[in-house]
């Protein structure tokens, strides 16, 4: 596959390979990236408006998902107060370390729809090139790294990165996520350990959402509040209400301020997984609807609209408006997607070595002939001379 290789503005090198093009294909209408600092109701908007964002895209996912075209969705349906307004805070230059359901902070960043959507599907357009399971999401250009479905292990990395700005003396804040469930990870209490130790420019954000997959929050620790776990790092923890965006927004900016004066803290946010874990699991097997229904009645988008309605920032129309154009945009790139052709199966073996060695065009060669059989192989995909 070619390379093109270009100039980032730091004037570091960076290689982008040419199926790189989901950026390119993007259009022009996203959701505005997060800005530092707008009228309360330019900014309820916005907000309001990535929240949509996030319900919009799972949504859509998850019946993509039930229609076999992409392979997994998890959803952060009922958590968009606590993602976007934990995020909000960010500058352009700060990192935002995932786990499972934070694509969305992503998109609110500047992550282009079609990246997004190209990496549901693993598609040629993917920037991992099918190397990651899909709802694996990364963006280089908003600082979004690769995460790993091992529960816990973005925070070691985020905690590293931060020192390593620390010590570069560059002026970056890393937001580092992690579920309930991740509290119980030896990442987790490596990752504060570290970060108070060395007090780096960071601040964690703990959503909990009630569940790690079957186990309840009541079952996963026997602290009072996740935010507890703080003190045992020599950082502040603030629990907050994870369904309150203006809430969240306040406490993130204030853990922004804090990490950069290197003074790391814990924000818990207490929210509630609406759906499933994700789109394998069935969550009634496990937890009773009634829960569900209470939560359902904190919906965070309602409840945020119900405020900003009050304060007269929109009118009641605003809303579905504002979901229909989301709907539009989403659709259409699902559609641009839905076209792109497969990653090409030669890419298996590139990437490790700059020449493929002569072991792995051996085995690649047994399995083409494998691929061409069944019809799974395209004209891209043919083998590689011995
Ligand atoms: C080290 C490790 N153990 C177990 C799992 C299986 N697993 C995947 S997601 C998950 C629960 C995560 O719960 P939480 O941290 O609360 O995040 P949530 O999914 O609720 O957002 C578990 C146990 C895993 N991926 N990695
Ligand atoms: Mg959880």
């Amino acid at each position: 596959m070619a390379k093109a290789t270009t100039k980032t503005k730091a004037g570091r090198v960076a290689t982008k390979s040419a199926a790189h093009s989901a950026s390119k294909a993007a259009p022009a209408k996203q959701p505005a990236a997060a800005s530092a600092r707008l009228s309360k109701a330019e900014e309820g908007k916005a907000l309001l408006r990535h929240m949509l964002a996030i319900r919009v895209l799972d949504e859509r996912m998850l019946k993509l998902q039930r229609a076999g075209r992409v392979g997994f969705a998890g959803s952060a349906t009922g958590l968009e107060a606590s993602i976007i307004g934990s995020a909000w805070a960010l500058r352009p230059k700060d990192w935002l370390w995932s786990g499972l359901r934070e694509g969305g902070a992503a998109v609110m960043r500047g992550m282009p729809l079609a990246d997004y959507i190209a990496q549901m599907y693993c598609n040629s357009n993917d920037t991992a090139k099918g190397r990651q399971m899909c709802n694996h999401f990364q963006h280089k250009g908003t600082n979004y790294p690769s995460w790993s479905s091992v529960i816990g292990t973005q925070i070691v990395h985020g905690v590293g990165a931060a020192y390593a700005a620390k010590s570069r003396g560059l002026d970056e804040v890393h937001a580092i996520y992690g579920g309930d469930g991740s509290t119980s990870s030896s990442g987790f209490h490596s990752g504060l350990n570290f970060a108070g130790v060395w007090r780096v420019p960071c601040y964690f954000v703990v959503i909990d959402n009630g569940w790690a997959i079957s186990v309840c929050s009541r079952n996963q620790t026997a602290a009072k509040s996740y935010a507890d776990k703080a003190a045992a790092y020599g950082m502040p923890g603030f629990e907050v209400d994870g369904n309150d965006v203006d809430a969240v927004v306040a406490a993130a900016r204030r853990s922004h301020e804090l990490a950069r004066k290197h003074q790391p803290s814990l924000l818990v946010l207490t929210s509630y997984r609406m759906m499933g874990h994700s789109s394998s699991d069935d969550p009634t097997k496990y937890r009773d609807e009634k829960e569900v229904a209470a939560w359902r009645r904190r919906d965070p988008i309602d409840l945020f609209e119900k405020r900003l309605v009050a304060a007269k920032a929109i009118d009641k129309k605003h809303r579905a408006k504002v979901q229909l154009e989301l709907e539009a945009l989403v659709d259409e790139e699902i559609h641009r997607q839905e076209q792109a052709p497969k990653m090409a199966l030669k890419t298996l073996v590139e990437d490790v070595y700059a020449e493929v060695p002569r072991h792995l065009r051996k085995q690649y060669n047994a399995f083409i002939e494998v691929a061409e059989r069944l019809g799974h192989a395209t004209p891209g995909d043919g083998a590689f001379p011995l």
